[in-house]
């Protein structure tokens, strides 16, 4: 592996100092882009070598399941501290994963999607009534776009309100979320005995996690309370639901990492979409005003938008497709090698973790024409078809890609749509784009202001 490309670093800390600690993936898609002709490369951190690959004919090969799979390494090994077993931070051998996948992808089927619609358009109603209060402010985007995701999830999945257009703060929930991703993101560029080093953080940590699971355990006990059976949201699936290949049921215990890592991963890639999504709108003119034509033709009027409307929304899909492109809100999954192998001529051990890098991937120009152009009519059928199969990987890949999918694609087009048929955008401070990075990737500091486009009763 020492002859995979890897900039120089220092005896024993390698790489680990030259990396900014709240904002590695930036630093990463840097380095990349003196390893273009190679694709791939290797930086030790924190006493391990990872090897981090972008050129899409070698994601291609590590996106093939026989050859690399989902293991539980640094970061996941972190994050599990708080997602324990749910299905993000489950080992591949786990039995659990199977049973839960297996128990809860009914809930994620397009029909499901439906079922939910009425409280994904309740939620976004709540967002576009708060910004017709706030016209003219600065509007907070990512943390307006979190509550809509965190209501949304919370809602369909469990039946339990955040009520979070209420308060001008954010809920509790979201500040121990967030400490908790930073403090996971910093440890996995720490070496162990540095972590241990560090007790005030290793307080905060665990108290941001029981602040989590203390909101987890209020959420199930409220359903267990109502005594409703016999509902078919993600809760009532795993509370009453047995796996149809082994029969297993979910333990107490496994529900409740279940329902932490959905509240989690249920709600801040989709409000990184969404916020990002509104981004690129801003400086894309025309592509604004192809999305205001298309919401005027097919939701004209003040009604609810229907269901069966929503899914023949066109320019706006493709408007969240390239922004997942261009800005992925989980920007790097990982994979290990199920043996010893080869990756573009370099060997790879049995076990070592290969990072695939989607910003450096996304816009390689390998695969893409003109990747640093926000261009929506990449995703015209006739265009799609001529794309690298490996070049587009923002869900993730094969039996552990996203199962949330429609659920965040569904949830992102109604909001997008709601807000456009109701209002003009505007960004008089011409935000320039800041990364936070807390493990996700969302805009920090991103402001827009609102106005009615045409008078609303
Ligand atoms: Mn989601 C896995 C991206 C929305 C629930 N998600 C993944 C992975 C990526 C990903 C990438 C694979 C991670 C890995 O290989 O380690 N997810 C997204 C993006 C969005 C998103 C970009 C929104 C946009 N995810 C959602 C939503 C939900 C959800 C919404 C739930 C309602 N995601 C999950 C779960 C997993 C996952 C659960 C783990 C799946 C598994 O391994 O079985």
């Amino acid at each position: 592996m020492s002859r995979i490309p890897a900039p120089q670093g220092l005896p024993i800390l390698g790489n680990t100092l030259q990396i900014p600690s709240h904002a590695p993936i930036e630093h990463f898609v840097q380095v990349a882009s003196r390893y273009q002709a190679e694709g791939i490369f290797r930086l030790e951190v924190a006493g391990r070598t990872i090897v981090l690959v972008f050129d899409p004919d070698l994601v291609a090969q590590v996106c093939d399941e026989s050859r690399f799979v989902k293991r539980i390494r640094p970061p996941l090994s972190i994050v599990r501290d708080f997602g324990g077993d749910g299905l993000f931070t489950a080992d591949h051998d786990e039995p659990v994963w199977g049973h839960a996948h297996r128990i809860l992808m009914p809930a994620f089927s397009q029909r499901s999607m439906k079922a939910y619609y009425p409280q994904f358009l309740e939620v976004a109603e709540q967002l576009v009534a708060s910004w017709a209060d706030r016209q003219g402010e600065d509007l907070p985007v990512a943390d307006d776009m979190t509550r809509l995701t965190l209501d949304t999830i919370s809602l369909t999945g469990f039946g339990y309100r955040f009520n979070s257009f209420d308060s001008p703060e954010l809920h509790p929930f979201l500040q121990a979320m967030g400490g908790a991703l930073t403090e996971a993101m910093l440890r996995n560029q720490q070496l162990p005995f540095v972590t241990r080093l560090r007790r005030k953080q290793e307080e905060t940590y665990r108290r941001d996690i029981a602040t989590m699971q203390a909101l987890v355990d209020d959420v199930i006990r409220r359903r267990r309370a109502g005594g409703a059976t016999g509902s078919k949201d993600l809760l009532g699936l795993m509370l009453e639901a047995s796996d149809p290949q082994s029969g297993a049921r979910l333990s107490d215990e496994n529900i409740r990492n279940q329902v932490l890592t959905f509240l989690i991963a249920g709600h801040e890639t989709t409000s990184g979409l969404l916020s990002f999504a509104l981004y690129n709108l801003l400086r894309e003119p025309h592509t604004l005003a192809r999305a205001y034509e298309e919401v005027d033709r097919l939701l004209p009027g003040d009604e609810p938008p229907a269901y069966e409307t929503v899914m023949k929304l066109d320019v706006i899909a493709r408007i969240l497709e390239e922004t997942l492109r261009v800005w992925s809100p989980i920007p790097a999954f990982s994979v290990s090698a199920v043996e010893d192998t080869t990756l573009g001529g370099y060997p790879i051990p049995k076990d070592q973790g290969v990072v695939v890098l989607l910003p450096a991937l996304h816009r390689s120009p390998k695969a893409w024409e003109r990747p640093g152009e926000f261009d929506i009519d990449r995703w015209l059928p006739e265009n799609r078809q001529h794309h690298h199969p490996a070049a587009y990987k923002p869900f993730g890949n094969g039996e552990r890609a996203c199962i949330g999918r429609q659920f965040a694609l569904t949830e992102a087009r109604l909001a997008l749509a709601m807000i456009l048929r109701r209002f003009a955008l505007s960004d008089p401070d011409a935000y320039r784009m800041k990364i936070k990075q807390t493990l996700t990737l969302k805009p920090d500091g991103f402001t827009l202001k609102v106005r009615e486009r045409r008078p609303h009763e």
